[in-house]
């Protein structure tokens, strides 16, 4: 799928993390004709948030800036195996986000409306039509907090992450990228506000154009070159039942119950809720987590009251204080490029913000699409909020 390398002492672009961001990054990097680009990982390709997220992707956020942006990547996603030539396995099956509360209905109002306005497939579906699109759905009144109605988004789906990711990485490779895998970076060297170098345990190289691409740990990457970004890591949790019956096929959302469901090809029920409430770089399992998202979910589906848990892991994510990213460079260190702040839903944005990343370090110019997502946003009073469509995180 892709070669091994020596490391060269000098690359015209260096990028940080193989998860989708960065290899999407080099990807479209090489299309464009720059194929001086090394990408290092820490461990091995994908293992780190690409790898344990849940794979949902989706348009249908809630803000002006958000909605074009997100809605790119999910066009990107429908095109992405022809693109790459490797099956992605994208399942557009539909996404439904549902409410439990008046003030809930609201919210997916205002989205809907957003979405349409936008031309995102997005609307208002009552418990009538959710009873037909999701027959095993609880839907009476028994519930602590019965289901009023839904956001339907028929393009929304699942994709198969690894399938992604490695698409991206022999897709970079054909074209003369070298990746790195189990290269960890150690420090930035920086000398009159410009990037020089970046140091890692296999050795120096020198670069003028560094990519941060490292989600969870992209805090620490950013401090090498003395900016504090405005981001804290909290672990996120799913697991996985043992394999049923076909009876989902949608992607079911409740931000009121902090729970989210859907049924892969193969039969299993993944099962997620919102980050933990601490902040950790810590990818270990908890039962609280468990306990949880079963009662969550057993509120949502009773026929799964029996069902087996087959397996269960955590991520960490990038938080920003607005739920929405940060892309583009920054201020005082010319070279350093952000491509951040991807909280729970980065995989979903990997190709779009791939692809833009790299036409910034194409062109020298922010696209217009990644413009709002400047970290110079948080001086400005410019916050892009985007936490009423962050799924299950409200
Ligand atoms: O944003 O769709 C989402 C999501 C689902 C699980 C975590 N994030």
């Amino acid at each position: 799928m892709w070669r091994r390398h020596p490391l060269k002492e000098r690359y015209d672009v260096v990028v940080i993390g193989a998860g989708v961001h960065g290899l999407a990054a080099a990807y479209y990097l090489s299309k464009s004709g720059v194929t001086d680009v090394a990408v290092l990982e820490q461990g091995y390709v994908g293992s780190g948030a690409s790898g344990r997220n849940t794979a949902i992707i989706r348009a249908n956020y809630r803000t002006p800036e958000g909605v074009p942006f997100y809605h790119e990547s999910l066009r990107l996603y429908a095109g992405l195996s022809q693109e790459l030539g490797f099956n992605v396995l994208f399942s557009q099956q539909g996404h439904l986000t549902l409410a439990h509360t008046d003030a809930a209905m609201k919210g997916l109002r205002e989205r809907a409306a957003t979405n349409t306005l936008l031309g995102v497939e997005s609307r208002i579906i009552d418990r009538r039509e959710l009873g037909r699109l999701v027959p095993d759905l609880d839907l009476s009144d028994r519930p602590r907090y019965p289901v009023l109605g839904a956001l339907y988004h028929p393009p929304g789906g699942i994709i198969r992450h690894d399938a992604v990711v490695w698409g991206y990485a022999r897709g970079a490779d054909r074209r003369g990228v070298r990746i790195h895998p189990f290269t960890r970076v150690t420090g930035i060297r920086v000398a009159s506000g410009q990037v020089e170098a970046v140091e890692t345990e296999r050795g120096t190289i020198r670069t003028g154009t560094v990519v941060n691409a490292t989600a969870g740990w992209c805090s620490t990457l950013a401090r090498m070159v003395g900016i504090d970004l405005p981001i804290t890591t909290h672990p996120l949790q799913a697991c996985v039942s043992e394999r049923l019956k076909p009876f989902l096929d949608k992607v079911i959302v409740s931000a009121n119950l902090h729970v989210y469901v859907n049924q892969t090809d193969r039969g299993e029920v993944v099962l997620g809720e919102e980050i933990n409430p601490y902040t950790s770089y810590s990818n270990r399992s908890t039962l609280r987590f468990l306990e949880n998202v079963a009662a969550h979910t057993l509120e949502l589906f009773p026929c799964l009251h029996n069902v087996r848990l087959l397996r269960q892991w955590a991520g960490i994510c990038d938080m920003t204080p607005d739920y929405s990213p940060i892309m583009g460079t920054v201020p005082r260190v010319r070279g350093f490029i952000l491509d951040v702040g991807w909280g729970t839903y980065g995989f979903k944005a990997g190709p779009v913000s791939g692809k833009r990343i790299a036409e910034l370090i194409v062109t020298g110019k922010t696209p217009d699409l990644i413009r709002p997502f400047s970290i110079t946003r948080f001086s400005e009073d410019k916050l892009i909020g985007e936490k009423a469509a962050a799924a299950v995180s409200h």
